[in-house]
């Protein structure tokens, strides 16, 4: 089993890694450290920003990942602000924003970036195009995720339960983080 720092304040996420990692025989052992989140139009460049700072801060590789949810019809509202916006307006604020809106059409974008300390940090992508539902639904979720429901399935996230870890945005970007890492020889 080989083992990776991995930088997060939240446990659900941290979690769901472990279930994606597990087939890969990849461990993530939480840094609890504040991550430095720069305001940014990419959620890219906050992640690679991120796990720089971080890397070199606790001297050894890191991850750190970062995740928003981009809806059509506001424009990729609210994206890089998704945690501000999920802690303020929260579920309820954004279903009011989309009342009455034909286009429900969304995707959910995860960067996982990698970094060495001294080295440039290195990303990968997962994105899950789906619809905003019209009302919260399922109760195994966090976050957005009884609120998305990802294309192909009449289910939200939270409706899922860990069946989401076969199909995220989330589980994209780690399982090429994985290929990566193993091919690259750092296991
Ligand atoms: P970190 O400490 O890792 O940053 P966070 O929860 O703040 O944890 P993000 O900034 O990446 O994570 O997430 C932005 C927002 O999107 C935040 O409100 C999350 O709850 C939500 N979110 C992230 N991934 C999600 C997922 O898979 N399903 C539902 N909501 C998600």
């Amino acid at each position: 089993m080989h083992i990776v720092a991995f930088a997060t304040g939240n446990p659900r996420k941290a979690e769901e890694v472990r279930s994606i990692l597990r087939s890969y025989d990849i461990d993530v052992e939480v840094v609890k450290v504040r991550k430095i989140e720069i305001q940014d139009d990419s959620i890219e460049r906050i992640a690679a920003f991120s796990a720089r700072i971080l890397a070199r801060r606790i001297g050894k590789p890191l991850v750190v990942e970062d995740t928003g949810l981009f809806i059509d019809a506001l424009k990729g509202f609210p994206g890089p602000y998704s945690a501000y916006v999920y802690r303020t307006i929260g579920l309820k604020g954004v279903l009011k924003l989309m009342e009455g809106v034909e286009d429900r059409h969304a995707t959910f974008v995860c960067v996982v970036a990698y970094c060495e300390p001294g080295y440039r940090p290195i990303v990968f992508e997962g994105r899950v195009r789906g619809r905003i539902a019209d009302e919260a639904r399922g109760s195994f979720g966090w976050g957005y995720d009884p609120i998305f429901e990802p294309d192909g399935y009449n289910k939200t996230y939270a409706e899922m339960g860990v069946y989401k870890n076969e199909v995220s945005h989330r589980a994209e970007a780690f399982r090429k983080f994985a290929n990566w890492y193993i091919e690259s020889k750092r296991v």
